[in-house]
């Protein structure tokens, strides 16, 4: 896969050359390439941003440098044989970053990242390149960020351990908290490893018993546990027939009770402990 980023602060993306990804880069499984978006100014002061029309507070990228430096970007991408550009645009009024997207992004050869700062980009960037491939405009979270750049290392961390060979089991992903699939999507629970014993703290019995049947089943039942606790929207939106017997023993020790339109819900107030 080949990643182009386009940026005011090339240097914020440096812990692309780390761990998981700078591995994949080393192993020529992603080929990372960061531009700065400064080379494409002509004037003494490198100006990439302006008022906005309109009025109002901020300043708002500007079209000619984002305009050259893609045209540059792409050029070059498609000089070195890469097809299938996608531009993935952060911004806080992009749609939600998921599991989902992130697998869809995933199978695609080439994204290419406009992390803006300021108020955002003249949309007629996005507009003009919408034109030649598709755009996506991601938000990782409903929260501001100063600028894109660490939602940049935020999808491509996501999606890099995606790619074939990247990690070293391709069943990792199968069990990953939000994996699309006719599955409930239950956050995962808890884990230990050795010592078995550490100030005075062990381990749940059951994963030292070897019965891997048991073992499933708490595991599943602590999923739940933590799902109904941290993220009970995610249980609402499951159909009940995601749930088995046991599952529904749990939910129901948990305060859920299924409801007409085939799902659970739980009274708003019901905290457990
Ligand atoms: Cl992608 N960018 C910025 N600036 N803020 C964000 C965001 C992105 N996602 C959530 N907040």
């Amino acid at each position: 896969m080949r990643l182009d980023v386009v940026t005011i602060f090339p240097e914020y993306l440096e812990p692309l050359n780390v761990s998981l990804v700078g591995k994949a880069r080393a192993r020529g499984q992603l080929d990372v390439h960061v531009h700065d978006l400064r080379e494409w100014t002509y004037d003494r002061h490198n100006t990439v941003d302006d008022t906005p029309y309109g009025g109002g507070p901020g300043m708002v990228m500007k079209t000619e440098p984002w305009g050259e430096a893609l045209d540059s970007a792409l050029a070059d991408g498609y000089e070195a044989g890469a097809r299938g550009p996608v531009m993935v645009v952060p911004t806080p009024s992009g749609r939600p970053f998921t599991q989902e997207l992130a697998v869809e992004l995933s199978e695609r050869p080439w994204l290419i990242f406009t992390p803006a700062r300021y108020e955002g980009i003249d949309r007629r960037v996005m507009d003009e390149y919408a034109t030649r491939m598709p755009v996506y405009e991601v938000s990782i979270g409903d929260y501001v960020l100063a600028g894109g750049e660490a939602a940049v290392l935020v999808v491509t961390e996501a999606v890099a351990r995606l790619l074939p060979g990247v990690l070293g089991n391709a069943e990792s992903h199968r069990d990953d908290s939000f994996a699309p699939g006719e599955m409930a999507n239950l956050l995962e629970g808890p884990v230990y490893t050795k010592p078995p014993l550490w100030r005075g703290r062990d381990i749940p019995e059951v994963l030292l018993s070897g019965h891997h049947g048991k073992i499933a089943r708490w595991r599943r039942d602590e999923a739940f546990r933590r799902t109904a606790r941290n993220r009970p929207d995610l249980i609402e939106r499951c159909e009940a027939a995601a749930f088995d017997k046991k599952d529904r023993e749990i939910l129901s020790i948990l305060g859920w009770k299924p409801s007409e339109d085939g799902r659970f819900w739980r009274r708003p107030q019901a905290v457990e402990e």
